[in-house]
């Protein structure tokens, strides 16, 4: 019997995205509010936390600081999604957590996510250039590797119009990495099929990390808070390992 897993990994395979409106319900989505502000405590740039003033509007390497992300990570409902997608090896290697208000507001322009995060900087074929930030070295990742990651950004608020929502290019996620004249040629030709995501509390968006995705600025007032989850079903070659969930450092 189809559980609708085939037609998700179909709608993942040919648009690049999904958006399921209901992964958990709003009284979960309202505790994990209260746990990620537990479990980043006082904002401080070198832990991760990022803060504008004195506002936290995003954080890294959430699995490891909050241990309900972690469980969300691996609750059976997500579970079930993302194997759907990826198969039953599939691993979460990142979890980010963004919170967009009128007073931490930002637009960002058309790109592609093709960065990982590692648990140590090594020399490897493909991947490159490196960075290091939060204390966690991160590099850019060959396509084939990013072709086989799905994201899930589960929002905790009721994300509208006016909450600066994510926005895609659907089928744009099947080109590889884009050189910036790819990216802009698609632009040019697409911009008008942009699919603005709209998503209610305790809903998410899959995606392709390699799908071409923007956001624009909060107009309204509120939050609009994120847990972005990254996964993979990949281990990575040449003695790099993923700087993922804490379970996996021990491995
Ligand atoms: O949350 C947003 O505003 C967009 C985030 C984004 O573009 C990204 O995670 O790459």
């Amino acid at each position: 019997m189809d559980d609708g897993s085939s037609q998700l990994a179909g709608r993942i395979e040919h648009d690049g995205y999904a958006i399921i409106p209901e992964v958990i319900d709003r009284d979960e989505a309202a505790a994990l509010i209260a746990a990620v502000e537990r479990g980043l405590g006082t904002p401080d740039v070198e832990s991760g936390v990022l803060q504008r003033d004195r506002e936290v509007y995003g954080a890294r390497d959430l699995l490891a600081k909050v241990p309900e992300v972690l469980r969300l990570a691996e609750d059976p409902r997500v579970r079930r999604l993302i194997t759907s997608i990826l198969g039953h090896g599939a691993f979460p290697v990142r979890g980010l957590f963004f919170d967009k208000t009128p007073t931490a507001n930002w637009n960002l322009p058309w790109h592609q996510d093709v960065t990982i995060a590692v648990k140590e900087r090594r020399i490897v074929p493909g991947f490159g250039p490196w960075t290091r930030k939060g204390g966690i070295d991160h590099a850019h990742a060959p396509a084939e590797l990013l072709e086989r990651m799905v994201t899930l950004r589960l929002h905790l608020d009721d994300c509208g119009l006016e909450s600066g929502p994510m926005r895609v290019l659907p089928r744009s996620h099947s080109s590889g990495r884009l050189s910036p004249e790819e990216l802009n040629s698609w632009i040019a030709r697409s911009a008008e099929l942009a699919v603005s995501c709209l998503v209610p509390a305790g809903g998410a968006v899959l995606m392709r990390p390699l799908i071409l995705h923007a956001s624009t600025a909060a107009t309204g007032a509120g939050h609009r808070r994120v847990i972005h989850l990254e996964y993979a079903a990949d281990e990575l070659p040449g003695g790099l390992a993923w700087k993922a969930a804490p379970f996996r450092e021990s491995d």
